[in-house]
């Protein structure tokens, strides 16, 4: 069979086993296509039904979480946590809260987390979690009690040598730390079951910066192959979160303009540039108020707000998406790429649909997929776990240090398992291998499991 017919077989076996699960058979295909050659050349691989059994959760955790509003209403959502692969070590990743939460979005999420975790090179499975929750709009206590609800059932599937949350979409510092809180309440334990931990309970410094700041140093890397950087660029944002924040404020350390940023309702454009005052205010806008970037032009009437769109639109040497899944598509990105956009770089998990990756390929301008560019936030993570099993805290500047030379050897994987004969960086296919063989050898060594 050549890696064509294996691809297809493949695919069309795994779309009858998951009907309707679209973004998880996305995500399938597209690791699908990069190693498949690899694999149809292994006897072993083919065997033992390696690919087979990555894309099989160990095992789904799926229930119920009832919880009381503030108005004294009962309210019950769904509670999700996908344990993928624990090849390499305890199944890692971020809790999601957000209403499309469902299983197909969480399978990609989980799917991806294991190949992301393998390219840091720390020991992390991958996993992921969350729930239909919108937390928009709730009170404090409400996010709390929900919280709390959520962990009374996930508590007997987690723990610090077992599966280790974190943060993700809806899920920052406030949610880990009243997860955290009822976790040890009920475990009686103080481990580091839980990773974005709050500084005085054993979080690490510089993981709230992770995501955002390891996208731009793998961004720098990228644009370094070229003999080209970070400084004098303009770079479109999209997002208004965790991630976009922090990769805003590298892009200004590195000589960079931001112009955009956005959130589910519309983008805000600033032709002068968010500048760190101006981020400072979105910082504050986002997570102290709890805001809606709209807010953003009422206090700088400059700028625009565009409801209902993306930034994709504005013309940018750099896009950064940093908001969710399948939020820059094909037509988007030919824009991007009239407009003279040089470089793309995930902060989101499959942002870019597979139109829109094929088009930037085509183009032959630098493109990175967040498993390799969004490997920060959950590699800062596995130095958290190492802080708290040694019962130590790094300073910002070790951990940053760490999260550099991190970022800096996923790139060098992504030269040498991407790098195509007319010398073009396939980052797809460079992050896709070296993120499965190291989870593919470990699977063959530990038998059929
Ligand atoms: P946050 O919740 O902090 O921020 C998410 C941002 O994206 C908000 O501005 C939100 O707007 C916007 N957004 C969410 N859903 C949609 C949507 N359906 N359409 C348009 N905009 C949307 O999350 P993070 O910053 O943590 O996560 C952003 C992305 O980065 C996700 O893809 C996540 O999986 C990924 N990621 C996160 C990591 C982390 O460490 N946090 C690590 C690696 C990847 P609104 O306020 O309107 O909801
Ligand atoms: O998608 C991701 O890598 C995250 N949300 C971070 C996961 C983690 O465990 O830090």
């Amino acid at each position: 069979m050549n890696a064509k017919e294996y691809e297809e077989s493949f695919m069309n076996e795994l779309i009858a086993k998951n009907p309707g699960e679209k973004e998880f058979h996305q995500a399938v295909q597209e690791v699908v296509e990069s190693v498949a050659p690899y694999v149809v050349e292994s006897p072993q691989l083919m065997k033992m039904k390696v690919l087979e059994r990555i894309v099989e959760p160990e095992r789904v955790i799926m229930f119920r979480v009832p919880w009381v509003n503030d108005a004294g209403e009962v309210m019950i959502n769904k509670g999700y946590r996908i344990q993928m692969n624990s090849a390499i070590g305890p199944y890692k990743g971020g809790v999601r809260f957000h209403s499309s939460v469902n299983l197909s979005i969480l399978k990609f999420l989980a799917f991806e987390q294991t190949f992301k975790n393998s390219l840091t090179t720390l020991p992390m499975g991958g996993g992921k979690g969350g729930s239909n929750f919108d937390p928009k709009g709730k009170s404090d206590m409400e996010i709390m009690r929900f919280c709390q609800s959520f962990i009374t059932e996930l508590f007997r599937h987690i723990g610090a040598d077992t599966d280790v949350p974190a943060g993700d979409i809806g899920v920052g510092g406030r949610e880990v730390a009243y997860m955290f809180g009822q976790y040890k309440r009920l475990s009686n334990e103080f481990t580091g079951t839980f990773t974005g931990k709050g500084i005085a309970f054993g979080g690490s410094l510089m993981r709230p910066e992770a995501t955002g700041y390891g996208a731009c140093y793998f961004g720098e890397s990228m644009l370094a192959t070229l003999g080209d950087s970070y400084k004098g660029k303009k770079v479109c944002i999209s997002g208004s979160g965790n991630v976009a924040q922090f990769a805003a404020k590298k892009c200004l350390e590195l000589g960079a303009e931001v112009l955009t940023m956005s959130d589910s309702n519309g983008y805000i454009f600033d032709p002068d540039g968010i500048n760190s005052e101006k981020l400072q205010y979105i910082f504050q806008l986002k997570n102290v108020l709890r805001g809606r970037i709209r807010e953003y032009v009422t206090k700088y009437p400059a700028a625009k707000y565009v409801a209902g769109e993306r930034p994709w639109g504005e013309v940018c040497d750099i896009a950064m998406p940093c908001a969710t899944q399948n939020e820059l598509n094909g037509e988007q990105a030919a824009t991007l790429l009239a407009n003279g956009c040089k470089c793309v770089v995930e902060g989101a998990n499959m942002p870019t649909t597979p139109e829109a990756i094929a088009a930037f390929q085509k183009a032959k301008i630098l493109y990175s997929p967040g498993k390799a560019s969004n490997a920060g936030g959950v590699a800062t993570s596995g130095l958290e776990m190492s802080q708290n099993s040694m019962r130590i805290g790094w300073s910002s500047e070790e951990v940053d240090a760490r999260l550099h030379g991190i970022m800096s050897n996923i790139h060098a994987m992504c030269v040498k398992y991407g790098t195509e004969s007319d010398g073009y960086i396939n980052y797809v296919k460079g992050a896709n291998i070296a993120g499965f063989m190291k989870v593919a050898d470990a699977m063959l060594a530990q038998g059929i499991v």
